[in-house]
């Protein structure tokens, strides 16, 4: 279906960082984005526990993989994390999932597979939801973490087989690195503060650096929600990797207002490598910004174009779309996303994820409750205008705003843009830019 997936198939960090912790337990990651095949690697491999992760749009399909789990020998225990798994536990209330581990895995996990092993009573677990006379009973919730730098560094070896299909925007096989968790801003359609419970935590500089320079690849994208949340450690991190002489091209995420207050810092990464930021902007009407609870600014996402711009970065911009809006407002974002120069601008229809307020106040008036369609690209709530009109403006904000040909060209020149993404690349946009293809997963 049409999605962000070909924008994105980075390896798959958590399960990296969670093998690492399984020390003295044989461990193996099946990538099954990458065509492995689950039969196969159960017959071959022989688990006892199976662990399985993903977001909101991939919950149908962790259901349907502990199932063939289960159906292949229902001795082996399943257990289901990642962001909705924890937030949404009781959409993972079936017998063919035993565990579902809420929150940071590292510990809880560990512990789980100890206690598996050795017979202990697991609901002495914190953080657990399992299954008793057929019912989901929760475990006290685990403390998190108090010290990221006690997080033992991803087992990026595990998944050396699957290199070849890992990508992210235009570059292959690039090495995702986590430095910090959580995020203080509460916006209305984000998960991530319910998740880490409004905490902020940050691995050092020191650890940062010394996990970069571990990497065989050519691109280190950051994960964090917001990279220069912490301005000095962020400068820490640039002045270390200088001294080291490290050579990557960096991708990160920022808040615009963090990078409207330290414009120098933007100058430094520029100079050491940095070469795209993505930036929540969100809305470009300020009244709509506030209905968000984003506490930023139109004009300080602004700002910060002009900052990146002149520092030679590119901007991806994400815009998110009402499913309430008439033509008239694609229009206007058309027109405001050319004026800001956006290399990179991508739109998402409002979703409300589940964890969110979103989700809370518009629960009831939900389309549809099909997770494969809360994948940014669908409306699951009530539009305006018919469907396919909808998708139709969804269709042109794509077109209408993609970088010209002349701009390519010289990307392609400079090397900004490697020649070997271009077919990936071609395909994502005529997917985007097609209406039929928004409708095409409405079809029955
Ligand atoms: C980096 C990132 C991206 C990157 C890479 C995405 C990717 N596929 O890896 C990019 C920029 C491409 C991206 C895009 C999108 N993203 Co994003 N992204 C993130 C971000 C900031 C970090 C994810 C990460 O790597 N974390 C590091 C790892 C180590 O953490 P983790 O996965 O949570 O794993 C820990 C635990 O969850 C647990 N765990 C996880 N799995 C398992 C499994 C088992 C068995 C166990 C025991 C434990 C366990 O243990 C791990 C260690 O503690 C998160 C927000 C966040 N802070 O988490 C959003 C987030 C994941 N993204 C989100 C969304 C919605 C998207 C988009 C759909 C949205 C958009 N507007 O474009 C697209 C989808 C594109 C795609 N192809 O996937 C949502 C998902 C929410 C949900 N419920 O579905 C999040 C949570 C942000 C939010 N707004 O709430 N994203």
């Amino acid at each position: 279906m049409v999605g962000f997936t070909r924008i994105a198939r980075p390896e798959p960090l958590a399960l990296e960082i969670l093998a690492s912790c399984l020390e003295g337990h044989d461990v193996r990651i099946a990538d099954l984005r990458a065509g492995e095949d689950l039969g196969h690697v159960l017959q071959e491999f022989e688990p006892q526990v199976v662990g399985v992760t993903g977001y909101t749009i991939h919950a149908p399909r962790m259901l349907t993989i502990c199932q063939e789990v289960k159906a292949h020998n229902s001795l082996i225990t399943t257990v289901a994390g990642g962001h909705h798994a924890s937030l949404s536990p009781e959409d993972f209330d079936v017998p063919d999932v035993d565990y579902i581990v809420i929150g940071e895995g590292e510990r809880t996990f560990q512990e789980l597979v100890d206690a598996l092993e050795t017979g202990q009573d697991v609901t002495q677990i914190d953080g657990i939801v399992h299954r008793q006379h057929g019912a989901q009973v929760a475990t006290p919730p685990r403390e998190l973490i108090a010290d990221l730098d006690d997080t033992p560094l991803p087992r990026r070896e595990l998944v050396d087989r699957y290199r070849s299909d890992y990508f992210f925007q235009f570059w292959s096989s690039p090495a995702l690195i986590e430095t910090a968790r959580g995020c203080p801003y509460k916006c209305t359609f984000c998960s991530v503060w319910k998740f880490y419970q409004g905490k902020c935590r940050f691995k050092s500089a020191e650890r940062v650096v010394a996990e970069v320079e571990r990497v065989n690849e050519e691109v280190v994208c950051f994960t964090d929600d917001n990279f220069l949340q912490d301005m000095r450690r962020a400068e820490k991190i640039e002045s270390l990797i200088r001294e080291t002489g490290l050579k990557f091209r960096y991708w990160l995420q920022a808040r615009s207002d963090s990078i409207v207050r330290r414009p120098d810092l933007i100058e430094k990464w520029a100079d050491i490598g940095l070469s795209t930021i993505l930036i929540g902007f969100e809305k470009f009407r300020e009244e709509e910004m506030t209905d968000l609870n984003k506490r930023n600014t139109v004009a300080t996402n602004e700002e910060a174009s002009r900052i990146l711009r002149a520092n030679g970065i590119d901007i991806w911009g994400a815009f998110i779309v009402d499913p309430l809006w008439e033509r008239a407002d694609f229009d206007a974002l058309i027109e405001y996303v050319r004026k800001l120069h956006i290399s990179f601008p991508q739109f998402t229809v409002l979703t409300p994820l589940p964890g969110t307020q979103l989700f809370q106040e518009k629960l009831h008036t939900l389309t549809t409750h099909d997770y494969e369609l809360f994948d940014f690209l669908h409306s699951v709530l009530p539009t305006k205008l018919p469907l396919p009109e909808f998708y139709e403006n969804m269709a042109r904000l794509y077109s209408n705003t993609a970088m010209t040909v002349e701009e390519l060209k010289r990307k392609l020149r400079s090397g900004d843009i490697p020649h070997s993404s271009l077919r990936r690349i071609k395909g994502v946009l005529s997917e985007l830019t097609c209406k039929e293809s928004y409708l095409h997963t409405l079809e029955p």
